[in-house]
């Protein structure tokens, strides 16, 4: 019986995609992927009973072509930089630590114009779509679609703590589709100079649609989290399954009483209800996400704090 915690390497499976990508290109995969498979959930093309979670490859000079499908996506950027994802006719350049959604149904292609091997996790709520017989998918039938915004318009128009006067909410995700790392990395560290600490999560955020508060995608809760130097989190548990992502620094997570030590670019996956301890050996920034929204929207979600 395998169990649902597990780690992956980044430098193993960047090898491993390195090599892939000599094999077939992005437009003949449509994505090239390497998929984050739990070993406690095999052959399911799963990472956690509801989410799907793989790494992808975009090489210099590559297309991934543009298509569109009911499931949701998000890109946490991991290696590379430059290259560029675009959203219902809006490109936006991607950087290490970028957290960039793609909502049901968008038209989106991937392209990178930069010198360097681009790879960023992709997690979708797959499992979610097939449980629910919903999934739905569209090629547009060219390599990009037509570009009708200004790069950096989504983010200035909605992530300014401002919105249009008359905007009406008409879609479920946020209308601000990349989370550029170098803003929520700067907001947790003016915030830890508070020195206030959650003794589970230590500070942790979440990613929000700013027109609404709610969590940024309407199936999938993404976070990011720093942890001091030293610290040791009190044991929690809940009932997200939860994919981690060591974005800086390094040390261990305990969970379900498995030891796994990461460092930068390393993935972990935590499963429903097995108490999770983090000790971060530097300071260190742990993104993740889970399908906490859902959960909360349909009453099933519950968490507990180590009682001791
Ligand atoms: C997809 O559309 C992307 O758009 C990535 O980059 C991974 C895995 C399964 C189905 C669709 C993308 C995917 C995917």
């Amino acid at each position: 019986m395998y169990k649902r915690q597990h780690l992956w390497r980044f430098e193993q499976a960047r090898e491993w995609l390195l090599e892939a990508g000599e094999l077939i290109t992005a437009r003949e995969a449509e994505r090239r992927v390497l998929i984050l498979e739990n070993p406690g959930l095999r052959g399911d093309s799963r990472i956690t009973t509801s989410l799907y979670a793989g790494l992808q490859l975009v090489l210099p000079g590559e297309v991934a072509p543009a298509h569109r499908h009911s499931q949701s996506a998000l890109r946490f950027v991991l290696d590379g930089g430059g290259a560029h994802t675009s959203v219902n006719g809006e490109r936006t350049l991607m950087e290490y630590g970028d957290f960039v959604i793609t909502p049901p149904w968008a038209w989106h292609d991937h392209g990178n114009d930069s010198d360097q091997p681009m790879i960023w996790m992709d997690g979708l709520d797959i499992p979610v779509a097939s449980f629910f017989d919903a999934s739905f998918a569209e090629g547009y039938g060219e390599d990009e679609h037509p570009v009708s915004r200004q790069t950096g318009d989504s983010l200035a128009r909605y992530g300014a703590n401002m919105l249009p006067v008359d905007f009406e909410q008409r879609e479920l995700a946020s209308p601000i589709f990349n989370y550029p790392y170098a803003r929520s990395r700067e907001a947790l560290e003016k915030m830890q100079r508070q020195q206030e600490w959650d003794p589970c999560h230590g500070l942790k955020m979440r990613y929000v649609n700013p027109v609404d508060g709610g969590f940024a995608m309407p199936t999938i809760s993404p976070f990011l989290q720093l942890l001091p130097q030293g610290f040791k989190t009190a044991a929690y548990r809940s009932t997200d399954a939860t994919v981690f992502v060591a974005t800086e620094g390094s040390g261990r997570s305990t969970i379900d009483g498995q030891e796994f030590t990461w460092g930068p670019r390393d993935i972990f996956v935590a499963p429903s209800w097995k108490w999770i301890v983090h000790e971060a050996d530097d300071e260190t920034v742990l993104f993740s996400y889970s399908d906490r929204v859902a959960q909360q929207k349909l009453g099933f979600w519950r968490e507990q704090r180590d009682p001791a």
